[in-house]
């Protein structure tokens, strides 16, 4: 009988006449397995201890070390984790006590600002007592005069009229100062990037939007003019208007978008420190029409750098191209390479996302300078 298949004659699968090699050849193959067995063991006690290791590095811990004169004792070593945590809480240190100094400096800006303005307000005051008590002088003793007999009063002639020549021209420098000089309590104040603080009269900035007609351009300038929604009608020229925002003034000439009217664009160009592009995000058929103008556009001269602020308008209508969409049909990375640009999604009716437009343009003109930033 086999003792492999426990029958007599069969020996399926295996040969009777070759079973003592066969089993030699099974031993071998176990061995080879054992042997990367254990190898296969030890890298896994290997790669737990590396694990242990690396769990030690992270938490850190007591540590057994020698001192100079070889007394040994423990010491705590801080993990990776404790570091990364000290390299935070330095980092934030830093910029608290870099935060501390700009709010120092910029308060010490309004501080003198302040102080100077006063002065000069006292000082008026001091001037305006002075002058008041002058010119009521100056009546009494005319009113004294009046009174007078005759022989006094031709006597006085000279003295009055040297007086009144003196209230005369008194009253002329007032008239002068109080036209030039507009009182105003206000202190506008803005930012840099870097933090530093600008005080000062609103800055003047001229801005034309443009874009196809039915964009939106003339609603957004009643938007931001008037704070209501207006119904517009279609623009036939241009229309203008002054928007005070932070410390600054943004003269916008709305241009009609019309296809005959695009020509005339130009006309608006010269000084330009912005374009407002308007784009209707809810017709995604004019979209590429739109892109040809903005693309003419940006080869103007005049507009060379120009800041460019795109509107993605009527983001309240259902369906309408998102802003990552109206980017990716205006080739927008392509087309503005190398200039300031930056879109915003907006709805003109209700402002949503108008004043953001406008946060970007200040932001930008600051950067660029065009705010002198004591
Ligand atoms: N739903 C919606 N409608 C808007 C929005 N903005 C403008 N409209 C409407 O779109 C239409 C065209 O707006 P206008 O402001 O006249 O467009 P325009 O760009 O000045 O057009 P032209 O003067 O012809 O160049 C008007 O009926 C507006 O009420 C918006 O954000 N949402
Ligand atoms: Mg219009």
């Amino acid at each position: 009988m086999c003792c492999v298949c426990k029958e007599y004659g069969k020996h399926q699968g295996h040969k009777h006449s070759v079973l003592e090699p066969e089993a030699n050849q099974i031993r071998a193959s176990i061995l080879d397995m054992a042997h990367c067995i254990r190898t296969f063991t030890e890298e896994i006690s290997d790669y737990s201890r590396k694990l242990v290791g690396i769990v030690q590095q992270i938490e850190g811990g007591e540590q057994i070390v020698e001192d100079g004169v070889g007394m040994a004792h423990t010491e705590h070593v801080p993990g990776t984790a404790e570091n990364a945590r000290s390299c935070v809480r330095a980092y934030f240190s830093d910029l608290h006590e870099t935060l501390c100094r700009q709010e120092e400096m910029a308060l010490s800006v309004v501080d003198a600002h302040v102080r100077e303005k006063l002065i000069w307000l006292r000082q008026q005051q001091e001037d305006m007592t002075i002058l008041l008590s002058q010119v009521s002088t100056a009546c009494l003793h005319c009113e004294k005069t009046l009174q007078q007999d005759d022989c006094r009063v031709v006597l006085a002639k000279q003295e009055i009229t040297r007086l009144l020549e003196t209230l005369q021209k008194q009253q002329q420098q007032f008239t002068e100062l109080a036209d030039h000089i507009q009182l105003d309590a206000s202190i506008p104040v803005t930012f840099t990037k870097d933090n530093r603080v600008h005080i000062g009269p609103k800055m003047e900035i001229r801005v034309v939007t443009l874009g196809l007609d039915g964009a939106g351009k003339t609603t957004i300038l009643f938007k931001l003019k008037q704070d209501e929604f207006m119904q517009p009608i279609p623009t036939i020229g241009f229309n203008v208007e002054t928007v005070e925002y932070k410390n600054l003034k943004f003269t916008i000439w709305d241009v009609g978008g019309k296809h005959k009217l695009r020509p005339l664009w130009k006309h608006y160009y010269l000084n330009t420190q912005a374009v407002v592009f308007v784009v209707d995000s809810s017709h995604r058929d004019r979209v590429s029409e739109a892109h040809s103008e903005l693309a003419k556009l940006l080869t103007e001269k005049e507009l060379r750098d120009a800041l460019l602020l795109i509107f993605a308008n009527k983001q309240d209508v259902a369906g309408a191209l998102s802003v990552e969409e109206i980017t990716e049909m205006l080739s927008l990375h392509k087309l503005c390479c190398g200039r300031s640009w930056y879109i915003q999604g907006c709805d003109a009716q209700s402002g949503m996302g108008l004043y953001e437009g406008l946060d970007w343009l200040s932001r930008q003109l600051v950067a660029a300078g065009v705010l002198d930033v004591a």
